[in-house]
């Protein structure tokens, strides 16, 4: 019998912990994919994180080291700088990437490393109980915003993708959503473009991909899904914003 799919290599052969319906699965698999189809598999390299996305670590089959919260681009900007002939893949939560590490972030991005990130938008701190991150959308109800996200007290949702395009240095920076089969297919190929990008040497590059938390939405896979596509694209525009 003809075989047309086959188990990336570079996941790991067991099943992963992160919940029904969550999307960081899907990401890890675009990226083992990706690495594959672009024969980089002795060189990629990944950070993992704080946050359920540090899970990611333990489900591929090459090596990633761990940063304390926040201080991902901080440390990657040091490991790519004296390994340059890595491809690395900076994972992050957008509590990570645009809270408690949005200094490190901003001015990684600046000053153009050649590193990719990867921010999974899932609108909460996934990992500690889904209270309000940065990217809360107004009037969402978190573990800290339990009537609803007031954005007079708390802010507007950071859009962080467009702040980061706005900047001179970053050569590609990119939104995209893991709620559709159709997003998940640009999401690779976003993921594609930018790995290409550092393997040439050209720079930063950011792709923020918009996820579920079902667990802390409080909603079914499916209710996430729908309300992915009714609510969450709107105030989060998929597509390229830069290169
Ligand atoms: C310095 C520090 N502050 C706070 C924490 C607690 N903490 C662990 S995970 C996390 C939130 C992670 O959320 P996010 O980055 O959105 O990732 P997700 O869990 O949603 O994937 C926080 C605040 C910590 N570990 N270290
Ligand atoms: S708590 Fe949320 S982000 Fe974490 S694994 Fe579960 S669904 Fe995913």
């Amino acid at each position: 019998m003809e075989k047309v799919y086959e188990r990336n290599k570079l996941l790991a052969n067991f099943n992963t912990s992160f919940c029904p319906g969550c999307m960081h699965g899907t990401a890890v698999k675009l990226i083992c994919e990706v690495a594959t189809e672009l024969g980089i598999e002795d060189s990629i390299v990944g950070v993992m994180p704080i946050g359920c996305s540090v899970q990611w670590g333990m489900f591929v089959n090459f090596d990633t080291f761990g940063v304390p919260h926040g201080r991902a681009a901080a440390t990657a900007t040091g490991y790519k700088r004296n390994r340059p002939d890595n491809v690395l893949v900076v994972y992050q939560g957008d509590g990570d990437c645009s809270s408690i590490g949005l200094c490190e972030t901003v001015h990684a991005a600046n000053r153009g490393e050649n590193f990719t990130v990867i921010m999974i938008n899932n609108q909460v701190y996934g990992m500690t109980g889904g209270q309000a991150a940065p990217t809360t959308l107004p009037g969402q109800k978190t573990t800290t915003s339990q009537a609803g996200k007031n954005i007079e007290e708390m802010g507007n949702p950071l859009n962080l993708a467009e702040m980061i395009a706005g900047l001179p240095t970053p050569k590609y920076v990119t939104r995209q959503t893991l709620h559709t089969p159709k997003g998940v297919l640009a999401a690779k190929k976003a993921i594609k473009k930018a790995f290409e990008i550092q393997i040439d040497g050209g720079g930063y590059s950011f792709v923020e991909l918009l996820s579920a938390c079902p667990t802390n939405w409080k909603m079914t896979p499916g209710n996430a899904v729908k309300y992915m596509n009714e609510v969450v694209t709107k105030q989060y525009p998929v597509g390229d914003l830069k290169g």
